[in-house]
């Protein structure tokens, strides 16, 4: 069975379109025209083990920032559509990634209700290249909303904005590796005692 995504998304401000396979092999086309943004996707991809595609073309003109949410949600959106019945997964998935000074901690349950929990060190450099740092925490909100998934996303310390920001990409890319894999002991059995994710 196929687990991929692919999601179209067109407004006035962006046009997006993301592909996603959850069983791939971490091959990346990543286009959104915010370079920074582009490496983080790109770690998402590699260290999730996805086949990921994105390209995003957006109201760059104005600033990053639709362009980078818009990207989020569909990203989000696609992701969910991969995931599928969520039959014979592990659901839960958690990874920690230090960056040389950074560490994130990863937390997350692919719940089917949205709920994103966030820290990071206030002091930081506003600006990465296009990114805009606080732009993270917004990210990690429009994929939460979409992908309807319970994440905890937790830097404890860290000086460089870069790393701070790099070490959390490839600690959601490894939770959400681990949680959306399958397991071989739950062949056909949902993770819930619910019934329902
Ligand atoms: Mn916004």
């Amino acid at each position: 069975m196929n687990r991929t995504g692919r999601v179209e998304r067109v407004t006035k401000e962006t046009s997006v379109l993301v592909e996603i396979d959850l069983d791939g092999s971490g091959k990346v086309d990543v286009a959104t025209g915010v370079g920074f943004y582009d490496h983080m996707l790109d770690q998402l991809g590699r260290h999730g083990l996805f086949d990921l595609t994105v390209k995003t073309e957006g109201d760059l003109h104005i600033d990053s920032h639709h362009t980078i949410e818009d990207t989020a949600l569909a990203l989000g959106a696609a992701f969910k559509q991969a995931l599928g019945d969520k039959v014979g997964i592990y659901r839960f998935g958690n990874c920690t990634v230090p960056l040389d000074e950074s560490l994130a901690q990863v937390t997350v349950d692919l719940s089917g209700r949205p709920y994103l929990v966030h820290t990071e060190p206030e002091k930081m450099a506003p600006m990465i290249g296009e990114y805009d740092t606080t732009m993270t925490r917004h990210i990690l909100e429009s994929f939460v909303a979409q992908a309807q998934i319970a994440l905890h996303v937790h830097v404890p310390y860290g000086r460089n904005a870069h790393h701070i920001v790099e070490c959390q990409f490839k600690a959601l890319a490894r939770a959400l590796r681990y949680a959306s894999e399958r397991d071989p002991r739950a062949a056909g059995i949902l993770p819930s005692t619910k019934g329902a994710l």
